[in-house]
């Protein structure tokens, strides 16, 4: 172990920090010493008994341990389970509180686990190098409470170990330097913590102006696929992920928040004449509309909007998408153009897409009239 792989392992730490799920406590309130090596002294602490709360970090219960000569050298049975198929390498990072008055050195932390079946002895199955916030990772030896942590990685025996079932845990924490420095040093909490990889980014809609698609009495067209408009580009209301994709038709949606003069324009290809039900999915907004030189209708928030599925949720609101019935519509064969006006200034909109039927049709989120 040098330092430079202590480095990269902070690095890594901090790249990832953001998308931390709940961890898993392997020592917090019970501490028994098991295996006690290089003169340390290793000691349950009850701040109940002592009188004295600030000895533990969390809880009522630390370990003390105590070198005069050798180093902080001890493994420990451990009251959580492990599964290790739940402790994904490169996503999982070990951390826990220390408070030192003098000891500067590192600590990597190993789990251990004992299956029966496959080793008679428990056996090391991970590790990680603690980075204590001193130089090189040391401990701080000011005598506060500090958080070391490290990325997990597969030490000797994960290969073997059973991935899929709880395992009987061991915590041990071997120096790695700081050799014959006297100290005592309180430990607190050892933890696991899974990170969750961000989510898969929204992929890039190519706007087909003018696209549409043509079932058995019904045509259907996209918001995004708008012959024109006077909408900026970008929009705080883009599907950000792949899994907001796939709450929008297309994958997308024509939307933003906050401007003035926005319009947009639409066409279809009307093969059949005929008079369709004319329904919109968006956001729930006001707006106008107009087939050809139609008079302008206008549709607002208190329009029977329907089927609503909530795409964001913020401390002041939600933005939904949801659909509407905008009445009757008499459309000969041939294109057609939809104008749309006087959509909200500051509140934002957002186009999904929008349907002509001369079928029946109950909103159902995306789907489309039936085929046949
Ligand atoms: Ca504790
Ligand atoms: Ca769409």
């Amino acid at each position: 172990m040098g330092c430079f792989r202590l480095f990269m392992v902070v690095l890594a730490v901090g790249a990832a920090l953001d998308h931390a799920s709940p961890s898993l406590v392997l020592l917090d309130e019970y501490w028994a010493p098991e295996i006690v090596l290089n003169n340390v002294a290793a000691a349950e602490v009850d701040t109940l008994a002592t009188g004295d709360p600030s000895q533990a970090k969390t809880g009522e219960v630390s370990v003390l341990l105590a070198n005069d000569t050798g180093a902080p050298n001890v493994r420990f049975r451990s009251a959580g389970m492990v599964k290790l198929d739940e402790l994904p390498l490169g996503d999982t990072e070990a951390r826990l509180w220390y408070r030192t008055d003098a000891w500067t050195g590192v600590w990597r932390l190993e789990v251990w686990v004992y299956e029966a079946a496959t080793d008679a002895i428990p056996v090391k199955v991970l590790q990680a190098w603690l980075d204590g916030g001193g130089p090189e990772g040391q401990l701080q030896p000011d005598d506060q409470w500090h958080q070391a942590r490290g990325l997990v990685e597969a030490a000797e025996a994960y290969d073997r170990a059973p991935k899929d079932m709880a395992l009987t845990t061991y915590v041990w924490l071997a120096p790695e330097e700081g050799w014959d420095i006297g100290h005592r040093t309180y430990v607190d909490r050892v933890e696991l913590l899974v990170f969750q990889p961000p989510p898969p980014p929204a992929k890039r809609v190519h706007p087909r102006p003018g696209a549409q698609t043509d079932g058995p009495g019904w045509i259907w067209f996209e918001g995004e696929d708008a012959v024109q408009h006077r909408v900026p580009p970008g929009g705080a209301w883009a599907p950000q992920t792949e899994a907001d994709q796939q709450l929008h038709s297309n994958g997308q949606w024509l939307q933003y928040h906050g401007g003035g003069d926005l319009g947009l324009l639409w066409e279809v290809n009307v093969s059949e004449a005929g008079t369709y039900d004319f329904w919109c999915r968006a956001n729930g907004t006001s707006f106008s509309w107009a087939w050809d030189a139609d008079a302008f209708k206008t549709c607002t928030p208190e329009s029977p909007w329907q089927d609503t599925v909530v795409l964001w949720q913020f401390a002041e609101g939600e933005v939904v998408v949801q659909w509407a019935p905008l009445g009757r519509v008499e459309l000969t064969a041939g294109k057609h153009l939809l104008q749309v006006e006087d959509v909200p200034e500051t509140e934002g909109f957002g186009f999904d897409c929008w349907l002509l039927t001369r079928q029946p049709f109950t909103p159902h989120g995306l789907d489309k009239p039936p085929a046949q």
